[in-house]
């Protein structure tokens, strides 16, 4: 059975981070291995007043247990961190868990729409840069993407601007970025990568639908990671993780003034789990 292990805080009300990561891997008959970097009440987009608890300390000592009774992981996948010091500890991690048959999936979770979710600075974006050196893959929005490249949010672009942002982002060290919510019109919506060894571009694309919803970006990352650890290739890769999301708009649309802070991915698992079995 493969073996994932996933660092991120856990929102304990909210749908995001491990709490997406955890029941997707899963439902994709991969084991999964939880490292909690924080605890808040909620996640930061759009509530007020949340507790936050670090855990930063503890990730180092998990990490030596998991050293001293040799624990081996097929992918190792980051997501939201806390604070630049947490970042610096994950990189530690990996020293420590990364191999030459693993993987590593780093989603910069950073902010969207044009900003910095609450709690991030400049400093943060310049230490989460390095930790997407150190990937296999980065997962962008083209917010993240804009802030880890240095150049302004666009929501208006064309094929040469995202091939030009995707290479520029393998330039950072990482050896294939993936941007999310890539859309040329207002007709299709998908994501985009490049494999920098071969130097090809992918793209999936699905219907748009004109509404967002919070935690997306975390199950498109936790889709995209399952799905590569089974072996699928980067375009079935992207295809299963874009069509998954499209689900699970479609699912939120009917019930989307209660959900603004997330998404009913848990109506849509069958059809994740059918899309994976696939060959
Ligand atoms: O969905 C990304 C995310 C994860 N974890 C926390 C967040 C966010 C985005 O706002 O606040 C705590």
């Amino acid at each position: 059975m493969k073996k994932i292990v996933t660092i991120q805080d856990i929102s304990c009300f909210g749908k995001c981070s491990l709490t997406v990561a955890l029941p997707i891997i899963s439902a994709m008959g991969i084991e999964t291995a939880v490292i909690p970097t924080a605890v808040l009440s909620t996640h930061t987009g759009g509530f007020t007043g949340y507790t936050f608890h670090d855990l930063s300390d503890d990730i180092s000592d998990i990490a030596s247990h998991w050293k001293n009774i040799g624990l081996k992981f097929d992918a190792i996948y980051t997501g939201y961190l806390g604070s630049k010091k947490q970042v610096q500890i994950i990189s530690d991690f990996f020293d420590n868990f990364s191999t030459e048959e693993n993987f590593i999936v780093v989603d910069p979770v950073l902010g969207d729409s044009g900003h910095l979710y609450a709690g991030f600075n400049k400093d943060f974006v310049s230490e989460m840069k390095k930790l997407c050196a150190r990937a296999d893959y980065i997962i962008p929005n083209m917010t993240e993407a804009s802030f880890l490249l240095d150049i302004p949010y666009s929501e208006s672009y064309n094929e040469e601007y995202v091939k030009d942002i995707l290479k520029k982002l393998a330039e950072l060290g990482c050896k294939t970025p993936v941007l999310t919510g890539v859309r040329f019109d207002d007709k299709k919506q998908g994501a985009a990568a490049y494999d920098s060894v071969t130097g090809t571009y992918y793209f999936s694309f699905v219907n748009h639908i004109d509404r967002q919803f919070h935690g997306t970006g975390d199950i498109f990352a936790s889709v995209f990671t399952g799905a590569v650890t089974l072996g699928k290739s980067l375009q079935q890769a992207l295809d299963i993780a874009v069509n998954y999301i499209y689900y699970c708009i479609e699912e939120t649309l009917p019930c989307a003034d209660e959900m603004w802070y997330g998404s009913c991915f848990e109506l849509c698992l069958d059809k994740l789990i059918e899309y994976t079995r696939k060959k």
